[in-house]
């Protein structure tokens, strides 16, 4: 069949011959919707990848819960450690027959043990004396589809939103189904389904429906749905004149619009909220704060067991302080203010998604609050679809960075996971990077970044490297020829992207609005602190953002060892160097060479990088369908191209600043 992607992780193709599985019959499973389409998935997945079970098979495979299975229930499993979502995997004998056993305390966690217990045959690890258990770190594991209700995707790069609202709530594309699966996969457990900059049309009665419809499909896999809400819907389809969050009108109003999604959506997960950020309506239209805002929400959807996810990502031009401050200015004070059901969600990075930024000051800064973390699986700032960017480091840098916030060892991860501060209410959001592709990414290489968040929000401790393994394997060839050179590629792949668009801690220097291509050029208009100009501060005296006690001191929002840190030259990581310092062109790097030369350099280095991907991609045809192979190699074509674009664009630029000659060796085009 065609190689076109749409299999994703899940192909689940013949093992080689001598691996040493064999084909296992499946013991009897209670007939829930869920344990349904678990055992469906089991069987789908061992035919494909080992073959029917011959009648009488002397192997069995047990899946269950107690409750559903008086077997499972006779094993007496310490299913304890498996929690609510987890599971237990274990050879056992069972009737005399070599048995595994797929168990949970519910039906959600069997079915993430079948995909388990798949992808250990998938990634060709032995399954003859398994003892697994595992369960999620972070509670709610959430995709945010940034849709419209016309079916564009604000930032999306995989073609049409999958939503298809003109034929719900009465037509369920299989699709739909699909996405589900995959997510479940994942362990993925909620989806947000339209757009932050969100319509209020949305609330809407046959916009409910059309949810629902979506919901119903979902849940047996697990996921809850949530909507984007609109602050100012009070207005918009309430009749009202404020959205006034004190108003008790306005109270009213979301009150009874909770009680009426839940009367259609009964595990309705809540909504997700941006306010007051980039023009959208929020509380302080009325002198209110996000506290009163959040809080009237998770009144609303509270006694129905829903949350509200609040995002911190809040900037205007009307402010004039450094831009990467105004998220902790504006949130910090609150701190311990909001409601127990309540999730402030932080961008990884204080301005936006960039190929690096330093993790946010907020991570750390509230430890009386829900913080939940918001990543960008689609690739608004790194290439849109066809730059190869594995963004598994990306994810693995911010969660392993230390806090301090109580000392060495307070990571992000812990503050996320809410070992830190004791939270029980924890999230991580990925913006979904899924649309009508028939690949569902837009590239191969990009499904590897909706798998990395997946896996590393179920363990924010797991290694990128590690997972982009077993993606390799599932997805490609567990051939250890391929897998040792495409895992290296995929590693060094976002290193390779920082330093041809945004090296040494450069940020924000895409084009204008699109963010595609470079923009190092871009000043001015409405929003001077928009603009690329305004970040790199070139000048003749030198470049970079200054954030320490001279300049905008941005760096007294971290605990005052990060901070100490990030302003001293001597420590600061070299990666984030202008993010946090603006110096001389001749300041000495550690290499010895100069600011500017080593910049140079590393521009250069970067569309080298792209070259060494596409020589090792080259050499991996014999292990992949020529389907897929083709696309990859058309793509990094155009990535060679726009490397060398973004190179030659941003020395030049930088060089009528620098006024300085390129180092021996580089040049640039007449
Ligand atoms: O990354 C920026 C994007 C906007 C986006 C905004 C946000 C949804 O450029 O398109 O709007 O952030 O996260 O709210």
């Amino acid at each position: 069949w065609a190689e076109d992607g749409h299999d994703l992780w899940l192909r689940y193709r013949p093992v080689e011959a001598g691996a040493g599985y064999v084909p296992t019959a499946i013991a009897p499973v209670a007939d829930t919707p869920t344990l349904r389409i678990a055992r469906a998935e089991l069987e789908r997945g061992l035919r494909g990848l080992v073959g029917a079970a011959p009648a009488g098979a002397d192997r069995v495979i047990l899946i269950g819960t107690p409750a559903s299975s008086p077997a499972i229930a006779g094993l007496d499993l310490p299913l304890k450690a498996a929690g609510e979502e987890g599971y237990l995997i274990r050879s056992a004998t069972f009737d005399g027959r070599s048995a595994t056993v797929i168990a949970a305390n519910r039906d959600i966690g069997v079915l993430y043990g079948v995909f388990r217990y798949l992808s250990l045959i998938q990634t060709r690890q032995p399954v003859d004396n398994l003892a697994i258990v595992s369960a999620p770190k972070i509670k709610l594991r959430m995709l945010n589809h940034w849709d419209n209700l016309d079916r564009t995707v604000e930032r999306g790069y995989a073609g049409q939103s999958i939503w298809d609202w003109w034929k719900l709530p009465d037509y369920a594309d299989p699709r739909y189904a699909d996405y589900a699966r995959a997510n479940a996969s994942l362990g993925i457990n909620g989806t947000v389904l339209n757009n932050v900059n969100a319509k209020a049309l949305s609330l809407t009665g046959p916009w409910i429906a059309k949810a629902g419809a979506l919901a119903t499909v979902f849940r047996p896999y697990g996921i809850r749905v949530y909507l984007s809400a609109r602050f100012s819907a009070p207005i918009e389809i309430g009749g009202l004149k404020t959205a006034d969050p004190r108003d008790p009108a306005v109270r009213a109003f979301w009150k009874a619009k909770a009680d009426e999604i839940y009367k259609v959506i009964p595990d309705f997960g809540g909504f997700l909220v941006k306010a007051n950020s980039e023009g959208q309506p929020g509380p302080q239209d009325y002198g209110a704060t996000h506290a009163d805002g959040a809080n009237m929400l998770a009144d609303a959807v509270g006694p129905h067991g829903g949350v509200v996810i609040w995002r911190a990502f809040v900037y205007s031009h009307e402010q004039p302080d450094d831009r990467a401050k105004q998220g902790y200015a504006e949130f910090k004070p609150f701190d311990g203010q909001f409601r127990d059901n309540v999730v402030i969600q932080v961008k990884n990075g204080a301005i936006d998604f960039q190929p690096r930024e330093p993790f946010h000051p907020l991570f750390g800064a509230m430890p009386k609050s829900n913080l939940g973390m918001e990543f960008q699986i689609t690739k608004e700032y790194l290439g849109f679809a066809t730059h190869l960017a594995y963004l598994g480091p990306l994810y693995e840098e911010t969660l392993r960075a230390d806090t301090q916030a109580r000392g060495k060892g307070s990571t992000v991860a812990r503050v996320i996971d809410g070992d830190l501060d004791g939270r029980k209410l924890t999230a991580m959001a990925g913006v979904a990077n899924i649309g009508t592709d028939r690949s569902w990414s837009g590239s191969h290489f990009d499904q590897a970044n909706w798998y990395v968040f997946g896996r590393l929000a179920w363990d924010p401790d797991a290694s990128s490297r590690d997972i982009a393994a077993d993606w390799a394997k599932m997805t490609f060839s567990p051939d250890p020829r391929f897998v040792g050179p495409v895992v290296d590629l995929m590693m060094g792949s976002r290193e390779t992207v920082v330093d041809y668009m945004t090296p040494l801690g450069l940020h924000h220097q895409m084009g204008r609005s699109h963010h595609y291509g470079p923009g190092p050029w871009v000043a001015g208009g409405e929003r001077a602190d928009w603009t690329s100009v305004y970040y790199a501060m070139a000048g003749p005296d030198g470049i970079g953002f200054d954030r320490t006690a001279r300049g905008s001191n941005a760096v007294a929002q971290y605990a005052p060892a990060v901070g100490a840190c990030f302003a001293d030259l001597r420590c600061v990581d070299e990666k984030d160097l202008l993010w946090f310092h603006h110096l001389p062109w001749d300041y000495r790097l550690k290499s010895g060479q100069t600011l500017w030369e080593g910049l140079v350099t590393r521009y250069s280095r970067g569309v080298a990088g792209v070259d060494a991907m596409g020589k090792t991609w080259g050499d991996m045809a014999p292990y992949v369908d020529a389907e897929r192979h083709a696309q990859v190699t058309a793509f990094l074509k155009i990535q060679r191209r726009e490397a060398q674009w973004w190179r030659d664009a941003s020395v030049s630029w930088f060089q009528t600043f620098s006024q300085r000659p390129l180092p021996a060796g580089e040049a640039l085009p007449p």
